[in-house]
């Protein structure tokens, strides 16, 4: 029978995985759709035809496009196994860093990957400042951004895991070095060894011939 619950997305997508892990931490029942990217279906196109684009919830037929919309979607409707602290001030710093992290540091990463030969190092060292921030505003000596927990703020965070991992060896330059970001490293492992992460992870082989593929001819 189908479920109440429907997940459109692209096996590759650090967005989609946002949504997987939201409803796979609340352990919300759900059907996977995978998109063809090139050859979008129909039921796409009209549950997001402003972007075109996944994730896309659909929760009892009604479409939810943009997945920080569906990450608060979830968390309202599916309370429990909180992504978001209680108190009002905490909730506000975790959106905070989510908008951070979604806003700067996932367009450096983005300059990063596509940085020609000469402008490679500059955009390492952008990144690089966004990201140490981050370990010291944000995540400080915690064991996740959440606290003793994953929250929100920790799968927005994720894409400086695999994602991240996969572009540096494409780039063939490393920025997110236990020397230098000593606290953000550990975050990574201890975020991929979480056993609902773990399960839910993309495989590397496949994103580093995907991603390099990507870089090599972008159309
Ligand atoms: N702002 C969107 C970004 C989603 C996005 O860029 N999805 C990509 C896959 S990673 C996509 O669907 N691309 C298809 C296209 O652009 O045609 C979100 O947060 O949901």
């Amino acid at each position: 029978m189908d479920k109440e619950v429907k997940l459109h997305g692209f096996w590759s997508s650090p967005f989609v995985y946002w949504v997987v892990w939201a409803l796979k931490l609340k352990g919300i029942e759900y059907d996977y759709i995978e998109e063809d990217l090139p050859n979008k279906s129909e039921l796409l196109l009209r549950y997001n035809p402003v972007y075109k684009k996944v994730p896309v919830l659909v929760h009892a037929g009604k479409p939810i496009s943009e997945s920080p919309v569906i990450l608060e979607y979830i968390e309202e409707v599916w309370p429990h196994n909180p992504l978001l602290p209680k108190d009002p001030y905490e909730r506000s710093v975790a959106r905070f860093w989510i908008n951070f992290a979604t806003d700067k540091v996932r367009s450096a990463l983005v300059s990063f990957f596509w940085a020609r030969e000469d402008d490679k190092k500059e955009a390492a060292e952008q990144m690089f400042d966004y990201l140490k921030i981050s370990e010291e505003q944000a995540l400080g000596d915690k064991k996740f951004f959440g606290g003793n927990s994953i929250n929100m703020v920790d799968l927005i965070f994720a894409l400086f895991t695999c994602w991240i991992q996969t572009m540096q060896q494409v780039v063939g330059i490393k920025v997110l070095e236990p020397s230098r970001l000593p606290r953000l490293h550990a975050w990574v492992n201890n975020f991929k060894e979480e056993p609902i992460i773990k399960e839910n992870l993309p495989d590397t082989e496949r994103m580093l011939e995907h991603y390099t593929r990507i870089r090599s001819n972008p159309n």
